[in-house]
């Protein structure tokens, strides 16, 4: 009884506890990352086949400035207020074609590869590094070209996921520039929408009974230099 009481409160309590990825280094909020739908309400994207699922905008909207970084080196996304819900950061890089404009290409196509994802550690219950964070590090690939990037950054809340569509995808993509690449083109690169599907296992799962002994990431590898 007390068992499942604290289980309905902690479950109220996280309904209501979500979250944004604004910002990006020493920026402002939504200097350099695009504003995500969710600014106001820190709301999340419940399709997987949303357009929102790209960079949570239903339109395109740049941000007005664009963050540098030398390839190779280390980026802080930021969350606010903190990542509250148990479940993967992932992090996708998409380059921006030649003779486009960074604040206004949309990010369509198969255009984009992971650099990061996140798995849990296991035992008595599934740990995540990423639980209650307030940022999170993002290391750039030393080997890609350089040029401009959408970085997309991407929190997947699993604590009501074992019903299709239950997962809680929290979303945004920066605008970087990339110096100092190398000349390695990636493999594996994927579109939003497309990349997922509502029932891919690291999406559709109960994370808390039975506790899960693996757990696959959703979307391509990830890409090594
Ligand atoms: C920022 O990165 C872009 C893309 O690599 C580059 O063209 C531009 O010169 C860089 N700006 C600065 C100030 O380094
Ligand atoms: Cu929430």
């Amino acid at each position: 009884m007390l068992a499942s009481l604290a289980l309905i409160l902690s479950t109220a309590l996280s309904a209501t506890a979500h979250y944004t990825l604004p910002r990006v280094g020493n920026g402002a909020d939504w200097q350099h990352v695009r504003r995500a739908d969710n600014w106001q309400n820190n709301g999340f994207v419940g399709s997987v086949t949303s357009p929102q699922i790209r960079c949570f905008q239903n339109s395109v909207a740049g941000a007005s400035q664009t963050y540098n970084v030398s390839a190779g080196s280390q980026l802080t996304y930021y969350v606010n207020p903190n990542a509250y819900h148990p479940g993967p950061m992932q992090f996708y890089l998409a380059r921006v074609p030649d003779g486009q404009d960074v604040t206004r290409w949309d990010g369509s196509g198969a255009v984009w590869f992971k650099i990061y994802h996140e798995q849990p550690t296991f035992g008595q219950q599934l740990g995540w590094p990423s639980l209650n964070k307030g940022s999170f590090p993002v290391t750039i690939p030393r080997c890609i070209r350089s040029g401009y990037y959408l970085l997309r950054a991407e929190h997947i809340a699993l604590h009501s996921a074992s019903s299709p569509g239950g997962a809680q995808f929290y979303i945004s993509c920066a605008q970087i520039g990339v110096t100092g690449g190398g000349n390695t083109e990636p493999s594996n690169k994927v579109s939003f929408p497309g990349a997922y599907s509502a029932s891919d296992p690291g999406i559709q799962i109960n994370i808390n009974w039975p506790i899960p002994t693996s757990y696959r990431n959703p979307g391509p590898p990830v890409f090594q230099c």
